[in-house]
């Protein structure tokens, strides 16, 4: 039992332990994270680096469907004006100097930008400074996994972004060395 315990008290310290991370069929892990207080998609960017990720990047429609599924739940969404609504930072971003709206336009793994799923009449460059992107719905109090450009620090002091995406590979090594651990423990102990 003793053993038992150091080996959960060595998990509980590995990146990111004890959230909630959903892995997919290709291996890679995701999470939604809430920021009540708002959070820009530089902060969002940096904090997903922390956690040894990145802000999460759409290879497919069948990543794109995953991931909203995830997404899917109002605590993570926000009103934008009464009229749409605004869901977490995703690992889109514009290259400065591009051709607006929709030039240079690139996930920032550099992965390619193959498959889109830009929402109805986005980018637009909307007030000219949209350079980050999004998931956003057309309709008050919706959610879709469909895409926006928005400004970095969110759309104005009623139309802040309260969440964001993280997707990262899991380490191959982080497993083995806790059950290593746990399994010299054991050896120890007979
Ligand atoms: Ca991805
Ligand atoms: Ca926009």
């Amino acid at each position: 039992m003793r053993l038992l315990l150091i080996g959960a008290a060595l998990m509980s310290f590995a990146p990111g332990a004890g959230a909630a991370w959903t892995t997919w069929t290709n291996g890679h892990e995701y999470q939604v994270f809430r920021a009540t207080a708002g959070i820009t998609w530089s902060g969002a960017s940096a904090n997903a680096a922390a956690l040894g990720g990145y802000l999460v990047t759409f290879s497919s429609a069948a990543e794109n469907n995953f991931v909203f599924g995830l997404a899917n739940d109002p605590v993570y969404w926000s009103d934008y004006l009464g009229f749409r609504s605004i869901g977490p930072w995703i690992g889109l971003i514009q290259s400065a100097g591009a051709n607006e709206p929709a030039g240079g336009w690139a996930w920032v793994t550099g992965e390619p930008l193959t498959y889109l799923n830009w929402a109805a009449g986005e980018p637009n460059n909307n007030g000219g400074n949209e350079g980050f992107g999004l998931l956003w719905a057309l309709t008050a109090g919706g959610r879709a996994g469909t895409w926006n450009d928005f400004p970095n620090s969110g759309g104005g002091v009623d139309a802040k972004v309260y969440s964001y995406i993280v997707e990262r590979v899991p380490s191959p090594g982080a497993l083995p060395l806790v059950c290593g651990v746990v399994i010299l423990g054991r050896r120890r102990r007979s």
